[in-house]
């Protein structure tokens, strides 16, 4: 079984790729941001307290976040893989998957990174805003979440680079390109 983490700034293509990986591979997905949506879309008490963080471009607290990936992933049951898409986000959060996954005899297998220079996030978050209603997809609140990603996400390369776990593939160009990266790192593993 493959546990593989998708890892990148918001807008990096981290939803898009995994859904192609997921045709592939026939991996599961967990998209944390998806989970949360679902919540705030249902309208229940989790999805009120989700929205209070992501309409500001802030990270949900890591003990609440962690909860809700277990269950997520426990969820699930048998399968080839699962893609962890917009998880882990923090340091904690991923040492806290290390020990989950450790506790139910697997670990990870390769963290992904999608690497994508700045202004290009913000054109592509600011494009999407135009359709996709998401209340974080306007500038202000995009460069809210580019600070928390460099302040709060960015160490976490360092982290999984003393894994030996950290893969960067360049995430600009057709998506083709980037999923054939993508998949290359994936089948040699
Ligand atoms: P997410 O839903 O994870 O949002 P994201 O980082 O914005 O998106 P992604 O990188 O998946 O981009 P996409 O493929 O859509 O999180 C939203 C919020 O939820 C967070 O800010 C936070 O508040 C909360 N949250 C989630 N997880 C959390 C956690 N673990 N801890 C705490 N809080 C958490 O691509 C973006 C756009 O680019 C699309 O329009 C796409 O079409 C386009 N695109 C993709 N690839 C392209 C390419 N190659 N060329 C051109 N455009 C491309």
């Amino acid at each position: 079984m493959k546990n593989i983490v998708i890892f990148g700034a918001p807008g990096s293509g981290k939803g898009t790729q995994s859904d192609l990986l997921v045709q592939k591979y026939g991996f599961r997905h967990i998209s944390t941001g998806d989970v949360l949506r679902a919540e705030i879309k249902a309208g229940t008490e989790l999805g009120r307290t989700a929205s209070s963080y992501i309409d500001k471009g802030q990270l949900l607290p890591d003990a609440l976040i962690i909860d809700i990936l277990a269950a997520t992933y426990d969820a699930l049951g048998p399968c080839e893989g699962v893609i962890f898409d917009g998880f882990p986000r923090t340091i904690p959060q991923a040492e806290a998957l290390k020990q989950m996954l450790a506790d139910r005899n697997t670990g990870v297998g390769a963290m992904l990174e999608l690497d994508v220079p700045e202004e290009m996030l913000m054109e592509r978050l600011v494009n999407r805003g135009k359709t996709s209603g998401r209340a974080d997809d306007n500038a202000e609140t995009i460069r809210k979440r580019l600070d928390v990603y460099r302040s709060q996400t960015a160490p976490l390369v360092e982290w999984y680079e003393s894994e030996g776990l950290h893969h960067t593939v360049k995430g600009y160009g057709s998506l083709e390109e980037i999923n054939a990266a993508l998949c290359a790192v994936i089948d040699a593993l």
